[in-house]
């Protein structure tokens, strides 16, 4: 049998940050979202069921704009509209920083373990989300290690693309950045929008589930896991086993 061309060896992981990194959402954003509508005097609240159906829309302020359409459509016709949400999120952004400055948001399950092994083997590092800079920066300082976003040669976030997830907008960008083909990384998702983004841009994807999306469809993902795994975890995602599944998923 004549053997296909060779699969593209793995160069570089590409993690979403939100459900994936940390459970970000509902004891962080949820909670930084609701101190915001306090601060501004709004008698709005986002409870868990209720952030779990907002969570259809990627970004802050999109999110904001999404529950005024489906609560409040009397208020999109306010002509501030724009920069209300703005300074809202503006706020809100405050509130979360704060948050995880205080270390309230651990990593998850073998996250850690995965990036220190990724470092010693020498990969690139990158980050592929919609959340804003100021939140990477800050979750990667204060949950994984002081110094930490110097670990991550590319990081792509918020804004700095205009279609957020499940566009693929920020993946091409990331790998744009890296100067990668999507065949030489893997990327690391934990919803349905992220794995589409990351899909669309060609990109093998290992998910882990979440709370939130634990009944998302995953379909077309390389591996659909609880987590990451612990060190002392037998099922844990080792990097060996990674770069298996990726030469697997490249050939077949
Ligand atoms: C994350 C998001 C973000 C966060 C909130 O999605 O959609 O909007 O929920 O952060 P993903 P901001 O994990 O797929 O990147 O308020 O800063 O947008
Ligand atoms: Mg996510």
């Amino acid at each position: 049998m004549v053997p296909g061309p060779a699969a593209a060896p793995l160069q570089a992981l590409i993690f979403d940050v939100d459900g994936t990194l940390a459970d970000t959402e509902r004891d962080g954003h949820r909670i930084a979202f609701n101190e915001a509508f306090r601060q501004a005097g709004l008698d709005w609240h986002w409870d868990i069921p209720l952030y779990g159906a907002l969570l259809a829309v990627t970004g802050g302020k999109e999110r904001i704009r999404f529950y005024l359409e489906q609560f409040h459509p009397r208020l999109l016709e306010d002509a501030d509209l724009e920069s209300r949400i703005a300074a809202l999120h503006k706020a809100k952004t405050r509130c979360y920083v704060d948050l995880v400055a205080h270390g309230n948001l651990p990593l998850r399950p073998g996250v850690a373990r995965l990036i220190a092994e990724a470092r010693a083997a020498g990969l690139r590092l990158a980050i592929a989300t919609t959340t804003t800079p100021e939140n990477v920066a800050v979750l990667l300082e204060s949950s994984l290690a002081r110094g930490a976003t110097s670990w991550f040669e590319v990081i792509g976030a918020g804004d700095i693309v205009p279609a957020k997830k499940p566009a693929s907008d920020i993946y091409l960008w990331v790998l744009d950045q890296l100067a990668l083909p999507a065949s030489a990384c893997l990327a690391f998702e934990d919803s349905e929008n992220g794995l589409r983004a990351a899909l669309g841009a060609g990109l093998k994807t290992v998910v882990t589930t979440n709370d939130y999306t634990v009944d998302h469809a995953f379909d077309g993902a390389v591996a659909v896991l609880a987590d990451l795994g612990d060190a002392d975890a037998p099922q844990r995602m080792t990097l060996a086993a990674l770069r298996e599944l990726h030469a697997a998923k490249a050939a077949g």
